[in-house]
């Protein structure tokens, strides 16, 4: 007998521009929609330190400072969401990271714009495998 697939856990974000736009409840909804399972809910205002360790992958590149000044520029909702090969899940509800080219039924495709910002404001974050899963639910959830 094999053993069942492990489930996974990722961390979702709901970033400043969606919380503005009162996106919080249209993004859980197609969460549980999806039939992914909420393990843990917080609305917080992520500062620079939580943000810097939360975008380390992408230090030293052009984006990272404004990325993180848009991050700190409002309320963020953390969430961590469990299910089979949910890392891959959320990601694909989300849609590709710009939203002009993200596609039509995608959380980004439907809800998020090109406004000429200086970062790509994209209304939600998703934990891009399992390595970077762990680190970040470690990071904004510790102990869970
Ligand atoms: P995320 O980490 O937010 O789930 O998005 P992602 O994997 O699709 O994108 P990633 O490459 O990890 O970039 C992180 C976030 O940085 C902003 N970004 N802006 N050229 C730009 O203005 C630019 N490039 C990246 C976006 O908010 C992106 O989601
Ligand atoms: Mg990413």
């Amino acid at each position: 007998m094999t053993d069942a697939p492990a489930t996974q856990r990722t961390l979702v974000l709901v970033k400043p521009d969606g919380v503005r736009r009162g996106l919080v409840g249209e993004v859980l909804r197609r969460i549980e929609a999806k039939g992914y399972a909420l393990v843990a809910l917080d609305l917080r205002t992520a500062d620079e330190a939580l943000l810097a360790e939360h975008y380390a992958e992408h230090a030293g590149k052009p984006f990272v400072r404004p990325l993180i000044d848009f991050m700190r520029s409002g309320p963020v909702v953390a969430a961590v969401i469990e299910g089979h090969r949910v890392i891959e899940g959320w990601r694909s509800l989300a849609g590709a990271t710009d939203p002009t080219s993200a596609a039509p039924g995608t959380i980004r495709g439907d809800l998020a714009r090109d406004w000429g910002q200086k970062v790509i404001e994209n209304i939600v974050h998703g934990s891009d495998g399992e390595d970077a899963a762990a680190r970040e639910i470690a990071l904004w959830f510790p102990g869970l």
